[in-house]
C-alpha cells in the first residue's frame, strides 16, 4: 500500500512542479497504474534488471530507485540519477537494477534483451531481465523482433505489457488487428500470463509465477496487465478521446482505493491506519521535493563527455 501511495504522490508532486514551469521537457505520469507498476516490481529480486518506458517513474520507484535522485533528475539538477542531463524519460539507477527508461516507444525492449543475454552468457544465477512496454508499443517492430530473438536464444526475460487501453489517444482495438495482446506470445513460443492490472495482489502473484517460469525454463514469457491511465497522456491532454464517465468508472476501481478497501474489509488495517500511511507518504514526498529543489543545476563544462560517439 505504501509503495503504491509513494508512486501516486510522487507523480502528483512532479505534476505540480511541472505546472509551476520547473520541469524541462515533458512528463508522462502513471496515476491509475499504481497496482501494475508496484505489484510487478515487488515480485522481482534486488538483482533483477528492469527497462522502462517514457512512463517509467512508477516501475523505477517500485524497483527501489532513490526517489530524491529521481525528483532531482526530473528537475534537471546535478544530483539527479543522470546528473540532471536526462530528465524524466531517462531515469536510471543501476544500483537498483533500473537500467533505464526510454522516450522512444518500444526501444527499451531490445536493450532488455541485451541485459538478458548478459545474464545468460555470464551464467548469473536467479536473475531475470524485465522489459516494460505499453499496448501501443506491442505493435512496434523492436518489441516483436525482441520477442522472437528472446524465443530463439531462450533469454531469461519477462516482457511486461502495461495495457492501459490507449496509446496517446488511440484505443488498443483501433491499433491492433487482434486486441488480445496475450496472443503476441504464441508465434514466439512463449507462455503468456494475464492479470487485472488494478488488483495489486493479482499482479504480484502473476508476476511471481512468471518469474518462476523464466528461471525454471530459462526462456522468455509475456505478462499482460490490464489497467487504466487516469493521468493525461503527457503535459497537454484535453481527454477528447475519452468520456468523463469512462474516467470516473476507472477512478472508482482505482488500485489504491480498491486495496485500501480490501485491507479494511479483511481486518488487516483500519481506515485511520490507512489514512496515517497516506499522511506519512505525503511527508516523505514533501521531503523529496524540498531536497530536490535545493540541489544545484549541473555545470555545462564537460557536457560533451556525456555524448556517446
Ligand atoms: C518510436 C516512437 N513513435 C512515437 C512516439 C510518440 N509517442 C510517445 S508515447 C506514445 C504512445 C505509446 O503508447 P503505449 O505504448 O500504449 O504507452 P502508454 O503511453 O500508454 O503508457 C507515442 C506514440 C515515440 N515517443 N516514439
Ligand atoms: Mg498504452
Amino acid at each position: 500500500m505504501i509503495r503504491m501511495m509513494r508512486v501516486n504522490r510522487f507523480e502528483e508532486a512532479a505534476k505540480a512542479l511541472f505546472g509551476k514551469g520547473m520541469v524541462h521537457g515533458t512528463l508522462h505520469l502513471c496515476v491509475g497504474e499504481e497496482a501494475s507498476v508496484v505489484g510487478s516490481t515487488a515480485a522481482l529480486k534486488e538483482q533483477d534488471y528492469i527497462l522502462t518506458t517514457h512512463r517509467g517513474h512508477g516501475e523505477s520507484i517500485g524497483k527501489g530507485a532513490d526517489m530524491r535522485a529521481m525528483m532531482a533528475e526530473i528537475l534537471g539538477r546535478a544530483s539527479g540519477t543522470n546528473g540532471g542531463i536526462g530528465g524524466s524519460m531517462h531515469v536510471c539507477d543501476l544500483a537498483h537494477g533500473v537500467i533505464g527508461s526510454n522516450g522512444i516507444v518500444g526501444a527499451g525492449t531490445p536493450t532488455a534483451c541485451g541485459a538478458a543475454l548478459t545474464i545468460k552468457l555470464k551464467k548469473l544465477q536467479d536473475r531475470v531481465s524485465v522489459s516494460f512496454f505499453g499496448d501501443g508499443a506491442a505493435n512496434s517492430g523492436g518489441v516483436l523482433e525482441s520477442m522472437n530473438l528472446a524465443g530463439v536464444w531462450k533469454l531469461p526475460i519477462i516482457f511486461v505489457c502495461i495495457d492501459n487501453y490507449y496509446a496517446v489517444s488511440t484505443p488498443v482495438a483501433k491499433a491492433s488487428a487482434d486486441p488480445d495482446l496475450t496472443k503476441r506470445a504464441i508465434p514466439f513460443g512463449m507462455k503468456a500470463f494475464e492479470a487485472d492490472g488494478n488488483d495489486v495482489l493479482a499482479v504480484y502473484e502473476t508476476m511471481s509465477e512468471a518469474r518462476k517460469h523464466v528461471i525454471r525454463q530459462g526462456g522468455p514469457c509475456l505478462v499482460v496487465l490490464h489497467t487504466y491511465r487516469i493521468s493525461g497522456h503527457s503535459r497537454s491532454d484535453h481527454n477528447c478521446y475519452r468520456t468523463e464517465q469512462e474516467m470516473e468508472a476507472w477512478r472508482a476501481k482505482g488500485p489504491i482505493l480498491r486495496f485500501g478497501n480490501w485491507l479494511e474489509e479483511n481486518g488487516l488495517f483500519s481506515r485511520d491506519e490507512i489514512n496515517e500511511m497516506g499522511a506519512a507518504v505525503d511527508r516523505e514526498i514533501e521531503d523529496v521535493v524540498s531536497w530536490a529543489l535545493k540541489q544545484p543545476y549541473p555545470e555545462t563544462d564537460g557536457l560533451e563527455d556525456m555524448v556517446y560517439v
